[in-house]
Order: structure tokens, then sequence, then C-alpha cells
């Protein structure tokens, strides 16, 4: 009796449990374009041309490996449009009886699947390099669960930067010598780009007729879209921005959408690279000498510390967790995060290059928007389904921990010490967007007042409650306690205004 092996569209790496566990001769694997997956939020068009694309090539490559597929492409006749209607459909016409998958990244799924009339076995994601077990035993009995030990143990399990048991250089983290303000010119033109072939261009004409009206543009479209160009892709970035990425991670410059960062996470997250094969290669350059040890420590840390941590943090506190929102912060959305114009220039070129590219890097992400939404008491779960949405790399998995946790402090301090927030200062400090800006960062309340630094004291005086006793927020305390009364009274107004305007959908 055969059995389908499901493969979904995050799972495009040829040693994936589910068919490490089956059996080439007999089994049948199952994969599924379908309306479900494509449309329970509204993703990026690239996000979903990358997908298909990338899932159509992964099925030619499993044929070509000797396995029998039965793949359903989005336009098909009899697409049931589920993942779970699929594999009753596959289970009706080949009489398999059971089914063997890779357990999903979203609570969501795997109910879908523990739900599903055929039997599903999910198998746990071993690409990952803690186990659920391993989460928890590490997370048990801590008051708080902090990256930075989880990273060291990781370190310690995957030997990498390691001498003799000890951590390469004398130190486990480098980060403070990872916030260069931006440099003059970038001698880094970006990812690899790849013309598309005509898997590639045939998905781009169904996702454009199926999701016209996603936020985001599909052309030009770039990805790579198979393990070999991913390989390449992360080749070219070791040798041409790996040695700079550390020293400019923090950096934002206008029109610069890609810096030094590696637009790895895209590739890694859907299976085309595995987290080992990424660290192996940095590390290496930095054995040859190619690369200082801050960068490839920063670039490791990110895929064996954060991005390890990130998930144990989803598994580890359950579905629930998405519906946190410890500081009851409940305004929608602004327009101004879907494209609507807006004259806060940092806002507006981050989420231009979101559209563009489905791709922003991780301080404009964590400083910019995500500084702005909690500063302006966005409800946490649209901005969960926002960055869900609009940014190729994200997954249920990845993006919880860092927006309901990092980015929005929703989950009352499981991720962060303290809420991430800032005025306009550091995105100053980051970056050159304040110079092209309608609003002066200099000018702390009146006309012209950059919201930030209205919101950031409004933010403090609001969640005074909570946050006055943190010792990392008593300083913040006591500078906003020695401004004048009218003083505070003016900016406290001044931002309720802004968000007045803003919630109106008038252009702020
Ligand atoms: C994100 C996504 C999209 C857009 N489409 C599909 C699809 O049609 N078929 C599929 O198997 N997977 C798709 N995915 C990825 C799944 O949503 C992903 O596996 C879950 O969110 C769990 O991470
Ligand atoms: Fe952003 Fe304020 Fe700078 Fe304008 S002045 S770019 S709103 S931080």
């Amino acid at each position: 009796m055969s059995r389908l092996v499901l493969i979904l569209g995050d799972q495009l790496s040829p040693g994936i449990r589910a068919l490490r566990e089956a059996d080439k001769a007999r089994d049948i694997v199952v994969m599924a374009e379908v309306d479900g997956e494509a449309s329970y939020v509204p993703h990026h068009p690239r996000k979903i041309a990358f997908l298909f694309a990338a899932m159509r090539k992964f099925a030619a490559e499993l044929e070509h490996d000797g396995w029998a597929v039965r793949y359903t492409r989005l336009d098909d006749d009899g697409n049931t449009g589920s993942i779970a209607g699929e594999l009753v459909r596959r289970a009706e016409e080949t009489g398999a009886r059971e089914v063997l998958a890779t357990e999903p990244g979203e609570f969501r799924l795997i109910a879908a699947l523990a739900d599903c009339p055929v039997p599903v076995r999910q198998l746990e994601d071993d690409r990952f390099l803690a186990s659920h077990a391993e989460f928890d035993r590490w997370a048990k009995g801590r008051k708080s669960l902090r990256m930075e030990y989880f990273y060291r143990e990781m370190r310690q399990k995957t030997g990498y930067l390691m001498d003799k048991g000890e951590p390469a250089g004398g130190r486990w983290n480098y980060d403070s010598e990872n916030r260069k303000p931006p440099p003059e010119g970038i001698d880094y033109s970006g990812p690899m780009r790849f013309t598309p072939d005509d898997t590639v261009e045939e998905v781009l004409d169904l996702v454009a007729a199926r999701f016209p009206s996603n936020f985001g543009s599909l052309r030009p479209f770039w990805f790579a879209t198979d393990r070999g160009q991913a390989r390449r892709h992360l080749a070219h970035w070791i040798k041409r921005a790996l040695p700079k990425f550390g020293d400019y991670q923090d950096a934002m410059l206008t029109g610069e959408r890609f810096l030094y960062h590696s637009f790895i996470g895209l590739y890694m997250n859907a299976g085309l690279l595995d987290p080992r094969e990424v660290c192996e290669a940095a590390e290496q350059a930095w054995r040859d000498g190619h690369a200082p040890l801050n960068a490839v420590e920063g670039f490791i840390r990110q895929v064996i510390g954060w991005r390890e941590y990130i998930r144990g943090i989803y598994f580890h506190h359950g579905p629930a967790y998405l519906d946190r929102n410890a500081l009851q912060h409940d305004r929608p959305l602004p327009p101004m995060f879907w494209g609507a114009a807006t004259d806060m220039r940092c806002i507006a070129e981050t989420v231009g290059q979101v559209r563009d590219e489905g791709y922003a890097h991780h301080i404009q992400r964590l400083m910019v928007t995500g500084n702005f939404a909690l500063l302006a008491g966005l409800a946490p779960r649209e901005v969960h389904d926002w960055y869900l949405a609009a940014f190729v790399d994200a997954y249920d998995w990845v993006m919880a921990g860092n927006t309901i946790g990092m980015t929005q402090f929703a989950d009352g301090g499981v991720v962060a010490s303290k809420p991430y927030v800032s005025s306009g200062n550091y995105i100053a400090k980051m970056s050159n967007y304040c110079d092209h800006c309608a609003y002066s960062v200099k000018t702390k309340t009146g006309a012209g007042a950059c919201p930030f630094n209205l919101l950031y004291w409004a933010f403090l005086h609001r969640h005074r409650d909570r946050f006055e006793k943190n010792p990392r927020m008593a300083q913040m305390y006591a500078t906003w306690d020695r401004m004048a009364g009218p003083k505070r009274d003016a900016i406290l107004a001044e931002a309720n205004g802004f968000l007045e305007r803003m919630s109106a959908g008038e252009r702020v």
C-alpha cells in the first residue's frame, strides 16, 4: 500500500524528514498550489510567485530523482483549494490511506493536518538545529528567555566559531562593533539577480492574473528559484558583501535596499538553503582570512541564535502567543503601511521598498516600521499579519516572536527585556532619511516636529505604570520628568493630534 508524502511550499529541501522516511519505490509525493495557502493573508505577489516557481522546479527535481509526484497547479481543474482537500483527493485517486508530512511552521496548518480525514503523521522538522524538546528543556525553569544564552548553547552544540571549547576570539558576541553609521558609498550591488526562465514566466503570468490587487510589485522578478541558484547567490554574497556586513548591519541609506545584507532568509525559510551550509560557508570565509570575525559572528548569530530562538518561542508558547496584547494596543494599521502617501521619509522609504521588493532589512523592520507601530499603539496582531503578508521571507513561526515579542512587546517581555522604542534621533544617526524629510528630527514640538519625537514621550507617559520601575528605562523617565510641565502637555497634545489625523485617514 502506498502512502502520500506531503511537501509544502516552504519544505523544498531534498533531505526533508518526510522524504527521508518515505519509500521511493511505493510512496507518492503530493505538492499543491492552493488558494487556502495563497490567500490566508494577502501575500506579496512576489512571495507567491517565488514559492510556486520554486515548488514547480522542486517537483521536477524529485521526478528526475525517481519519485512519483502528484502536483496540483493553482488553475488545475479539480483543485480543491486546500492542502487537506488535496490530500483527500490524492488519497482517493491512489488508494493511499496514510500521509507522511513534515510538521508545518504554522499552527493553523498543523491543526488542519490533524483534522484531515486521511490520517497524517506529522514528523518534526529537523532542518532546524534545536528540536522542540531541546528548546523546552532550555526554557524550563528560566525566568526570562534571553536569546544570548540560548545562542551560546547553539554555538557549543554546532561547534561553529569555537576553538578548543572557547568562543573564537575570546568573546561570544561582537555586536558592539556592528553599529557603524551609514558609509559614504556601498561597493556591493546587492543580491545576485536571475533572469526568469520559462517556469518562472508562466508562474508570473498566473500570479498577475490571480492576485492583481495584492500589495506589492510582481516584476521585475529576479529571485533565485532553485537550490543551484540560491547557492550561487550565497557564494556571491560571501565573496562580495560578508566582509562589511557586520560593520554596517544597522545602517540605512536612501535608495540602498540591501546594503551588505545577505538576503538569505527567503531561501533558507523555503528550504532552498540549509542553515548549516550557510553557517559553514561563512565560518570558512573567516578561517580563510576573507571576512572579519565581527561580520561572521554577527551573521552566524542571526542563523543559529536568533532564527532558532524565535522558532523555539513560537512552538514553546503555542497558538495563544499570537493573540497576546500586553500593552492593550488596538489602533488599526494606517493606510501608509499599504503604500498610502506619507510625509515621513523613513516610513515612505521602508514601505516603498517592501512594495517593490517584498524586503526590508532588520533595522528597517525593527526601528522604523516596528518602532512606529509600537509608539503609535497599533494592534499587534494586525502588525504581525502585515509583516507576514508583505515580506517575502515571512512565515508564522518566524514572524510571531519578531512582531508580537520583539517589536511590539505584546508578550509582556518574554523576548525583549524592554520595549524597543526610540525617538527620531536613532533614525537620524543610523540613516540619511531625515535629510530628505518634511519633518525635522531636531524639532521636538510644534510645527514640523518629527512624529517619532512626539510619540516616543507619549508612549512612555501612556505606559508609565508598567515601565517606570524597569532600571533600563529609568533614565528615559528621568528626562521626561525634568521637562517643564507645559512642554510635556504640548508634546502629549501634539502626539494625540498626529494619531487622530493618521487614524482619520489624513496624510501625515
Ligand atoms: C506561503 C505559501 C503560499 C503562498 N502558497 C502555498 C501553496 O500554495 N502551497 C503550499 O504547500 N504552501 C504554500 N505556502 C507555504 C505555507 O503557507 C507554509 O507551509 C505554512 O505557512 C507553514 O509555514
Ligand atoms: Fe523619520 Fe522623523 Fe527622520 Fe522624518 S525626521 S525621516 S519622520 S525620523
